[in-house]
């Protein structure tokens, strides 16, 4: 039997190389994105997945909004499927981004049929397996097939995909993509290295039992994503906020048992600092993850990720990742736990279809 944690560890740490496949491998599907959207027509974009692929959703919204000025958001498969009504509020054309690893979540593959039964429009799937049911549905598929898992929860999938979702993003935007995401995996290697050992210490430390996971604008999704990772593999207490709401509440939770992390975005830093500095006064460990140092290092208990990527904005918000990866890994073993195997999880969630028959 391998060793707990066998498969996890090694899909962590194969990032930097899964990374520079998927960049690759975008790269030959690029050309054929142009014809797919022509000029970018639908003036409405939706992004839609569970669990992991929902949060990535949030991230993969917000870039598409921010970088191609279409309205873009981000909702749960369940929902189009429950409440179609609420999500598709007029006639107008919509692309749907439909993202999951395996292509066979029920209610993303139901979801994609009430697109098609209520809305029409171009299906783009962003997926680890070109052969799936969600692949072979779509328009249109972006698939990192380099970054397929053994282990339930996802780590290098979620974050080759995020690469996906960036890539097109910026290919439909005009951005030179290689340029921007060819620099990624070497900056992942030096995360992995130059942090490892931090990701250990605060994962394997007996005084934190509790963490929160703030991030805001694009890294929200992140932030959701990296608490998602600590809940599944770890079986801890892990929430996450969009760091200014953390005041309004949440904040009540903290305590000298607390471990913050901060995804911090530069154009948010003062605001976002302040609040990290907040929580730390009031007796909480805090991980700060900027792109040049928070500014807040000094103190004790507060710890420093320092990106130093030299990429544009939204060409970094994998980055935040790997290293939480780890903290997750570590917390998981130090717990007693799998990380291959979370307790009442299987990789896919399939149910009977959730659909009344047309
Ligand atoms: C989505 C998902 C995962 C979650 C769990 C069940 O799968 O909800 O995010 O961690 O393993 O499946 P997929 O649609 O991306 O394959």
């Amino acid at each position: 039997m391998a060793e707990r944690g066998f498969h996890t560890f090694a899909e962590i740490t194969s990032q930097p190389g899964i990374w520079a496949y998927t960049v690759a491998e975008f790269q030959t599907l690029a050309p054929r994105l142009g014809h797919f959207l022509p000029d970018l027509q639908p003036p409405q974009a939706i992004f839609t997945g569970c669990g992991s692929t929902y949060y990535l959703s949030l991230t993969a919204a917000a870039l598409f909004q921010a970088l191609n000025g279409v309205t873009a958001q981000a909702r749960p498969a369940s929902e189009l499927v429950i409440f179609p009504k609420l999500v598709f509020a007029s006639g107008a054309p919509v692309l749907l981004v439909a993202i999951s690893r395996s292509g066979e979540t029920t209610e993303t593959l139901d979801a994609v049929e009430v697109f098609r039964r209520h809305v029409g429009g171009q299906v783009l799937a962003i997926t680890c397996d070109g052969d799936s049911s969600l692949a072979r549905e779509a328009d249109f598929n972006l698939t990192a097939s380099h970054a397929r898992e053994e282990s339930v929860a996802q780590t290098r999938s979620f974050s080759s995909m995020a690469l996906l979702a960036e890539a097109l993003a910026a290919h439909l935007a005009g951005r030179d993509v290689v340029a921007a995401l060819g620099p990624l995996p070497t900056t992942c290697q030096r995360l992995l290295d130059e942090y490892g050992d931090l990701a250990r210490m605060l994962g394997e430390a007996a005084d934190i039992n509790r963490f929160f996971f703030l991030g805001s604008g694009y890294l929200y999704g992140m932030a959701s994503e990296a608490m998602l990772k600590m809940k599944e593999m770890s079986l801890s207490y892990s929430e996450a906020f969009h760091t200014l709401e953390f005041r309004h509440g949440p904040m009540s939770m903290v305590d000298e048992h607390t471990l913050i992390v901060g995804l911090l975005a530069e154009s948010a830093l003062r605001h976002e600092t302040a609040v990290l500095r907040q929580m730390h006064q009031a007796g909480a460990q805090v991980l700060a993850i900027s792109e040049s140092g928070s500014g807040l290092d000094g103190p004790d208990r507060v710890h420093e990720v320092v990106l130093r990527s030299g990429v544009p904005v939204w060409a970094r918000t994998v980055l935040y990742l790997p290293v939480l990866h780890l903290l997750a890994f570590h917390r998981a073993l130090a717990n007693g736990q799998d990380p291959d195997r979370p307790a009442h999880l299987d990789a896919v969630v399939m149910l009977d279809s959730l659909l009344e028959s047309p």
